[in-house]
């Protein structure tokens, strides 16, 4: 049948720019609302090569530069080698439930990662070559933390599970220059890092998950861009280390196109590819990345400038919102939120999350509650409105008390969220402020939000 035939049918085809951006609309809402407990891996994408021009030389000779540890030669037939995919054929019905345990604990596959080697290497420096200008510590660059790095900086590794304890007492024993701290009882990870950074010696805190692993020189990128802009917020150029088979995407030689973070109106972090307007600022592939937001698992600061800006809000707890509660203090009092290309740190990626939450996922709702209230001014109620469990704790006043960060917004002249999202983030879709009606049906008109966000 014509659709011309139709009146009703022919409105449809007519307006179907406008449904189309209805249904989207409506998606983006369902998809808002609903919580997140993980935080996924960036889409690797694509594009023709940019123009060519080295990093710049460091400052340390390569002697200083020189791994504390040299890797021991590595077995290329050794499970995972060079980064490769961990392969297994055969499983006893003992080393299949082994698994099956690791990956309901771990939500990855610890079977494997228990037998690749802690010093495994990642194979040839795979970046190109105007990333690569950094020594990189020899022809087999360092993969572990703790085999690399000039030692100004303060690495802390998130507790190991209960069964390792001892045995990673004794290794660190032999390290020498690695302290373990504990926490009492477990408060998460803000807690944590507070513990670590309050330890901390190094002029720059360097804070990597456990899951993670490094690439040739990745941490000299880091230090410099600190050493040359000190309210530099800096995190590497984050690699996809498979939760299965913990094969290592190494960077490509060229043609990548990067990713920075961002976020929705839940407050739930995402990846975008990096826009227009902040390719166009980079004058070449070495550039630093400007980012509204940072994944926060793999970051440094200098230690001084953490404290100066008020390092977290210490009533936060267990997981979520921390991230993105720092990417707005960062950027709103006069700081800057980084990627820097030539750092390059692979992360397990998990596509569940292996945290408890004792007391419920309602603690994330409570962290963003307080962010919200801190730092986005009369945009929280764009939040409020897509969390009900957020907007009540709201009107309750049940999120705790806040008026220490209120001061601490005020003691640093700290500039308002309006300011943060015309100058730092122009691309955000900002919906109505006060709309007549809204619910899972809004239409944010004119957002085409779906195509600006990484999947
Ligand atoms: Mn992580």
């Amino acid at each position: 049948k014509d659709p011309g035939e139709e009146p009703w049918l022919k409105n449809i085809v007519q307006g179907k720019d406008q449904v189309l951006d209805l249904m989207l609309g409506a998606v983006n809402n369902i998809r808002d609302s609903m919580p997140k407990l993980q935080i996924g891996a960036p889409v690797r994408q694509e594009e023709p090569p940019p123009s060519a021009r080295s990093c710049p030389p460091g400052v340390y000779t390569a002697a200083e530069l020189r791994p504390l540890m040299e890797r021991p030669p590595q077995d290329p037939a050794s499970p995972g080698a060079d980064g490769k995919a961990f392969k297994k054929d055969r499983w006893t019905p003992e080393e299949t439930k082994e698994k099956e345990r690791g990956y309901e604990k771990h939500c990855f596959n610890a079977f494997a990662s228990d037998r690749i080697s802690l010093q495994r290497a990642l194979g040839p420096d795979s970046r190109p070559p105007e990333l690569k200008h950094w020594w990189a510590g020899g022809p087999q660059g360092p993969s572990s933390p703790l085999s690399d790095g000039p030692g100004s900086s303060f690495f802390l590794l998130p507790p190991p599970p209960e069964y390792l304890k001892d045995e990673l007492d004794r290794y660190v024993e032999q390290l020498q220059i690695v302290r373990v701290v504990r926490q009492k009882e477990r408060k998460g990870l803000i807690t944590a890092r507070l513990l670590g950074a309050s330890v901390a010696s190094g002029e720059v805190l360097t804070f990597l998950d456990a899951h993670c692993e490094c690439f040739h020189g990745w941490l000299e990128p880091l230090l410099s861009r600190i050493a040359e802009e000190p309210t530099a917020v800096v995190s590497p150029d984050i690699a996809t280390i498979d939760l299965n088979t913990f094969e290592f995407s190494k960077p490509i030689q060229n043609g990548k196109q990067h990713s920075r973070g961002n976020f929705d109106w839940s407050l739930t972090f995402g990846w975008e590819i990096v826009p227009p307007r902040e390719r166009q600022r980079r004058k070449d592939e070495t550039f630093p990345i400007k980012s509204p937001t940072f994944a926060g698992g793999l970051f440094a600061i200098s230690r001084s400038y953490f404290e100066h800006i008020g390092s977290y809000d210490d009533q936060m707890e267990i997981w979520g919102g921390e991230n993105v509660e720092m990417s707005f203090r960062v950027w709103q009092c006069g700081g800057q939120v980084e990627i820097i290309p030539c750092s390059v740190v692979g992360h397990v990626f998990r596509s569940k999350s292996p945290h408890t939450f004792p007391k419920g996922t309602q603690v994330i709702s409570r962290n963003q509650v307080r962010l919200a209230e801190v730092w986005m001014d009369e945009y929280k109620e764009i939040f409020y409105r897509r969390n009900q469990q957020a907007a009540q704790m709201a009107r309750e006043k049940t999120y705790g008390d806040i008026t220490d960060r209120r001061k601490l917004r005020e003691q640093l002249h700290c500039k308002n969220f309006t300011w943060y999202l015309q100058t730092i983030y122009p691309e955000m879709f900002v919906p109505d402020l006060t709309p007549t009606f809204y619910g899972a049906g809004e239409n944010p008109r004119g957002g085409g939000r779906a195509g600006r966000r990484a999947p």
